[in-house]
């Protein structure tokens, strides 16, 4: 249910469902997770990239594995959450490395959630976010309630999670939702070109830029204030950060080993 392809730094992992639009069951949730571990343990991935085959990204959960309720039991979500979904976005928010989605059609439920917990997120132009919990009677999980207020504001975060409307990628990159649109022909092409860019940076560092801007979500401005000192001190003992200098100093363009 997941197909990993391995360059010179980087990996792609798509999602492989495509006619269920990619919705997780609990075989792909087990093998997206092995591909990120897979990923994590290889020292030489330094960027990675997540995407859909076929025509949708992820429609999120599928809702005919173990989702009904039978005589008159629900089942219970909580679990399904705790053993699989909250795992997958802690881990993509710990991995060592910058993530790339590249949203390669309708992005639903869990699925837009997952997306936008990636570093960077590229949408195909005939791409569609939806937070659709609410025609079900759920709420958004996946990160959803905490990442898109921030990412949208509080009355855009809101109405999309209660109305569940579609947004096009245009709207969210005009929103701030996403960092852009691109044609659907070339969306494939951008994100591995960024991919293999991100593969050769500061891999160290910017995965402490992740960290800041995570943290800053609960910080103060003090509290922020001693945060970055502490990662800037981090990164400043970096090989990567002996190297940026240095080559700054010598006018050439650094070559970074990650590390
Ligand atoms: C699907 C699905 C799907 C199964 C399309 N399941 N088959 C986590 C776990 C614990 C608690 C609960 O919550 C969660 C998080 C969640 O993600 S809950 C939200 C689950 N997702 C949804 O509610 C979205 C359901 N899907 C849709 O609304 C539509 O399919 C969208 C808007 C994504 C796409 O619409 P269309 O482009 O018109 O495609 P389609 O509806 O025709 O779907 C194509 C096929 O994929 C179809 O199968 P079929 O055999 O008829 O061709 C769908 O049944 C199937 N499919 N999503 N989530």
């Amino acid at each position: 249910p997941v197909r990993v392809d391995v360059g010179q730094g980087w990996r792609i992992i798509t999602l492989n469902r495509p006619d269920k639009l990619n919705a997780f069951n609990e075989a792909m949730h087990r093998a997206l997770m092995e591909a990120l571990d897979a990923a994590e343990a290889d020292p030489d991935c330094r960027a990675l990239v997540l995407t859909g085959a076929g025509r949708g990204f992820c429609a999120g959960q599928d809702l005919g594995d173990r989702m009904q309720v039978e005589d008159g039991e629900p089942p219970d979500l909580g679990a399904t959450i705790e053993a699989a979904y909250n795992p997958l976005v802690r881990k993509l928010r710990a991995l060592p490395f910058p993530t790339v989605c590249a949203v390669n059609g309708v992005a639903a439920g869990a699925g837009a959630n997952i997306a936008l917990a990636c570093d960077i997120v590229l949408a195909g132009r005939s791409a569609k976010f939806i937070q659709a919990f609410a025609r079900i009677g759920l709420i958004p999980d996946s990160g959803g309630t905490w990442t898109l207020p921030r990412l949208v504001g509080r009355a855009r975060a809101m109405a999309l999670a209660m109305l569940a409307e579609p947004v096009s990628a245009e709207r969210a990159e005009a929103w701030g939702m996403i960092w852009k649109a691109v044609d659907d022909e070339r969306l494939m092409e951008e994100a591995q070109k960024l991919a293999a860019y991100l593969a050769t940076q500061p891999t160290v560092g910017l995965v402490l830029i992740r960290r800041a801007l995570d943290a800053s979500n609960t910080h103060t401005l003090d509290q922020q204030l001693d945060l970055e000192r502490d990662l800037q001190r981090e990164a400043g003992r970096t090989p990567d950060y002996a190297e940026g200098v240095r080559a700054f100093m010598e006018k050439r363009t650094p070559r970074f080993t990650g590390r």
